[in-house]
């Protein structure tokens, strides 16, 4: 399967600019390019899909150059966006990039990180409209979807002007490093190919690029990729715990797990539809959740945390809490119900405060039918104190009622 085949085949390949490419790829080592605009401080899953492109084309003998927009971060790209961006500051698109460049490398540990401020900030205004303006037709500028579906709204001349950032900073690539190649997700699309314009009309006349682009993410049944209800998932541990992270792709629709599983991980064409196929005869299993939670998780945050994040949903399971460490439990009950307690409690009352029972007599309903355990282990005394000298680390006391529904007393 050539690398083309191989991608169209894991549904990552949505547009290409040139059917050469797929030899050119076969045959050659390219050097290619994907940016980011740091936005934000962090990336979150939806931005992980260009680096895990960029790894199937580093692993077939490639060469990643990592582009981070702290200059175009300062423009703001208009493609599939419906409003004007709000300006980000040149000390905040700066600290964003710093951030997001540390995330990128410990994804692509040998890729080559390179940040567009360097270069664009160099370009003053006289030479850009001369020297670069000059290859610009409006008609042309006006044409692209980024543009033509903002041009009722509005669209201010810093966001037109975008493309033309974007299509120098492929120039210079081109220029400079070789690049021959960038990729992106669709709605790039406008803005490589008016790269590869500025190339073919500033380069010598057998310069040579091209472009190819991923489709948008998906979720069969309509919902936003890589958000959950509390929001976005985040790459920084800070922001979405490991545990977060892992447990959403462990949540992945059974509809929606062969294609993540194609489009996520790194086993083999073939290995992948074993996988397929073992995971469809028994999707109860959960096996292809389990691989493409396993591995984001192992590439994003490293091994010894996707170990613990696997630990703390088999405790939650289980019941088993006393196997798990404080800052484990601090990631696991991050979203069960809490009450802050400032002296001993009667479990009793306790199971109301927690919201896991509505009266004194269901919760002692629930002591007496066995259903209420603390810190793992079943309680039956109707006169049970919490206490917080057996808290968990002296902080935190995990109560348990029924088969699932967990609430956790903080001391
Ligand atoms: C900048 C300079 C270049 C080449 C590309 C760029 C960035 C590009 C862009 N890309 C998007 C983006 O989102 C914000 C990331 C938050 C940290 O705006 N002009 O930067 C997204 N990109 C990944 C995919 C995308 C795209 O990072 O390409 O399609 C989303 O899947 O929207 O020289």
């Amino acid at each position: 399967m050539t690398l083309l085949e191989e991608l169209k085949w894991r549904d990552l390949l949505f547009d290409v600019t040139d059917p050469e490419l797929e030899n050119v790829l076969e045959n050659e080592s390219v050097t290619f390019y994907v940016g980011a605009d740091p936005t934000a401080d962090s990336l979150h899953v939806g931005h992980l899909i260009s680096y895990l492109v960029s790894k199937r084309l580093q692993d077939r003998g490639h060469h990643p150059i990592l582009v981070i927009g702290g200059g175009t971060g300062l423009i703001g790209d208009p493609s599939g966006r419906t409003s004007e961006r709000q300006l980000l500051t040149l000390e905040k698109s700066l600290e964003n990039a710093g951030a997001i460049t540390k995330q990128v490398k410990r994804i692509l540990p040998t890729a080559e990180v390179v940040n567009n401020y360097d270069w664009i900030s160099k370009f003053d205004v006289i030479s850009f409209l001369r020297d670069i303006g000059k290859y610009f037709n409006i008609g042309y500028m006006m044409g692209k979807d980024s543009v033509k579906s903002r041009l009722e709204q509005g669209i201010s001349f810093t966001e037109f002007s975008y493309q033309i950032i974007q299509s120098l900073d492929f120039m210079v690539l081109y220029r400079d490093k070789n690049c021959k190649l960038q990729i992106g997700g669709q709605d790039q699309w406008g803005n490589i190919t008016a790269g590869l314009e500025l190339i073919r009309k500033t380069q010598e006349t057998d310069a040579k690029g091209y472009g190819f682009t991923w489709p948008l993410l998906t979720k069969a049944d309509g919902s936003k990729f890589g958000k959950t209800a509390g929001g976005a998932i985040w790459l920084d541990k800070n922001r979405s715990s490991v545990y977060e992270f892992f447990q959403y792709w462990i949540n992945t629709p059974d509809k929606d797990a062969v294609s993540f599983l194609k489009k996520f991980t790194f086993m083999s064409v073939e290995d992948t539809k074993a996988i397929i196929e073992e995971f469809e005869a028994a999707p109860h299993k959960r096996l292809a959740q389990h691989k493409i939670a396993e591995e984001l998780t192992v590439l994003v945050h490293g091994r010894e945390a996707y170990e613990s994040a696997l630990r703390i949903s088999k405790a939650l399971f289980s019941g088993d809490i006393k196997s798990l460490n404080i800052e484990e439990i601090k990631d696991g009950f991050k979203d069960v119900p809490s009450t802050t307690v400032t002296e001993d409690k009667n479990l009793v009352d306790l199971l109301i405060e927690a919201g896991l029972a509505s009266s004194k007599r269901e919760s002692r309903e629930f002591i007496k039918n066995n259903a209420v355990s603390i810190n793992g282990e079943k309680v039956k005394d109707l006169e049970f104190m919490v206490k917080k000298e057996d808290a968990l680390g002296k902080q935190f006391t995990v109560i348990k009622r029924g088969k699932k529904k967990y609430a956790l007393v903080k001391h």
